[in-house]
C-alpha cells in the first residue's frame, strides 16, 4: 500500500496533460470564434417579433387603429386577389421610375360650366407633384376652351383642350364624362399614350403621386368608407338598375375621383358604364350615385389590378385623418352657392 502512491504519479501527469490538451483546444475555439462572443444579442426571430416587425414596416396604420369596431382590410397592401394597395413605404420610386423611362401617361379632366375655375389649380398642382420627369398629355375637356389659362409646364409635357357641350342637369355632366371617355380612348388615346388617369377636376395634388399608381385598371378606396363594413357601402341596391350591386358582393367602395390604367382597359371600363347609364335612362332610372355606382359596379366584377389607398384621395373635412401619412391628392373644397347651380 505504501509503495503504491509512486506508482499514480504516471497517472496524474497523464491526466494533467489531457487537461493542458483539452484547455488548449477550447482556448483555440476561443480565438477562432473570439468575434462571436463579442457580437450584439442575434435577432429575435420568434414569431411574435417577427409579426410585429412586418406589422411595423408594411402597415403601421394598423397598429394606430385600436381594437373592436372598423374593417381593416383596406389597411392591408395586398387586396384578397392579391392586387397591391398603395400605400406609403410599399413601394421604391427610383425602381418604378426606371420601369417606366419611356411610358407616356395621360390624365383627363372634364371641367364644364363654373368648374372652369378648379383648372389652372388642378394643373399647376399636377406640375409639382405629378408624374414627375414622365411623358405626360392632360387631356381637358371644357366648353370653354378660350378661357382657358396654360400653366407653366415642365419639358415632354403637354396639353390638349377639347370643346364639348355642356349638359343642363349637372347628373348629367359628370355621366357624360364615361361617354367621352369611350369615344376618345377608342380613337385618340390608344395611340399617343400607354395609361390613362381619370380624375376630378375639383382636386389638387398635395404630394407625389407618381408611376406606382400605374397598373392594368386602377381604382382608390372612397376615403369615407376604407373603414366600414361592407353591408353599409353605398352601392346601387335597386335590382332594376344595371349598377346593381347585391348584399354581400364588393370588396371595397371606390370613388369615381380618380382611377385609371391601361387605354383599352379604361375603353371597355368605360364602355360598360356608358351601355349602364342609358340602359338605366331608358327605365328612367338613375344609379343613386350616377357614374360612381356603374364604376363600383363594374369593379365588382372586374377586379382592379392596382388599388389606391385613401393616401390618393383625401379630404381635410372627413375623419380617421390620423391613419394617412400623406395626404396626395386633396378634394377642394367647395362653396356649394357659388359653383354649383
Ligand atoms: C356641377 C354641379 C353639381 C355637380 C357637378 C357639377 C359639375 C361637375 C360641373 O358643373 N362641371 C364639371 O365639369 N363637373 C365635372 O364632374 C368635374 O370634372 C367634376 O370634378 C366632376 C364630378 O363632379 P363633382 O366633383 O361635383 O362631384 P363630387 O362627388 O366630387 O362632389
Ligand atoms: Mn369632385
Amino acid at each position: 500500500m505504501h509503495g503504491n502512491w509512486k506508482n499514480m504519479l504516471p497517472l496524474r501527469s497523464y491526466f494533467i496533460g489531457i487537461l493542458v490538451v483539452f484547455m488548449l483546444f477550447i482556448m483555440g475555439f476561443c480565438i477562432k470564434y473570439i468575434d462571436l462572443m463579442f457580437q450584439p444579442k442575434p435577432t429575435d426571430c420568434s414569431l411574435k417579433a417577427v409579426e410585429k416587425s412586418i406589422e411595423l414596416a408594411h402597415c403601421e396604420r394598423k397598429l394606430l387603429i385600436n381594437t373592436g369596431n372598423g374593417r381593416k382590410m383596406a389597411l392591408n397592401v395586398l387586396t384578397p386577389w392579391l392586387a397591391p394597395i398603395i400605400w406609403d413605404g410599399t413601394f421604391d420610386i427610383n425602381i418604378l421610375d426606371n420601369q417606366h423611362n419611356s411610358t407616356r401617361i395621360g390624365l383627363f379632366v372634364f371641367a364644364v360650366k363654373k368648374y372652369i375655375r378648379f383648372l389652372l389649380p388642378l394643373l399647376e398642382s399636377a406640375e409639382r407633384y405629378f408624374m414627375i420627369g414622365h411623358n405626360v398629355t392632360y387631356y381637358v375637356f371644357t366648353d370653354k376652351v378660350k378661357e382657358v389659362v396654360k400653366p407653366k409646364m415642365a419639358d415632354g409635357h403637354t396639353l390638349q383642350l377639347h370643346d364639348v357641350v355642356a349638359d343642363e342637369r349637372w347628373q348629367d355632366v359628370s355621366m357624360r364624362r364615361m361617354e367621352i371617355l369611350t369615344v376618345f380612348t377608342k380613337e385618340h388615346m390608344a395611340n399617343e399614350i400607354d395609361y390613362l388617369v381619370c380624375a376630378d377636376v375639383d382636386m389638387v395634388f398635395n404630394d407625389h403621386v407618381g408611376v406606382e399608381i400605374l397598373g392594368d385598371l386602377v381604382a382608390t378606396i372612397h376615403p369615407v368608407f376604407f373603414l366600414s363594413e361592407k353591408g353599409a357601402f353605398p352601392y346601387e341596391r335597386r335590382p332594376i338598375s344595371t349598377a346593381y350591386i347585391p348584399h354581400g358582393h364588393g370588396d371595397f367602395y371606390y370613388m369615381a375621383a380618380l382611377y385609371g390604367g391601361k387605354v383599352d382597359e379604361i375603353y371597355k371600363l368605360s364602355m360598360a358604364c356608358r351601355k349602364g347609364i342609358v340602359e338605366d335612362k331608358k327605365k328612367n332610372i338613375e344609379a343613386v350615385w350616377q357614374e360612381e355606382s356603374h364604376l363600383n359596379r363594374y369593379l365588382v366584377y372586374n377586379k382592379p389590378t392596382k388599388v389606391l389607398s385613401p393616401e390618393y384621395l383625401w379630404d381635410s373635412r372627413f375623419g380617421n385623418g390620423q391613419l394617412i401619412k400623406k395626404k396626395r391628392f386633396l378634394v377642394v373644397s367647395k362653396n356649394n352657392d357659388k359653383v354649383r347651380y
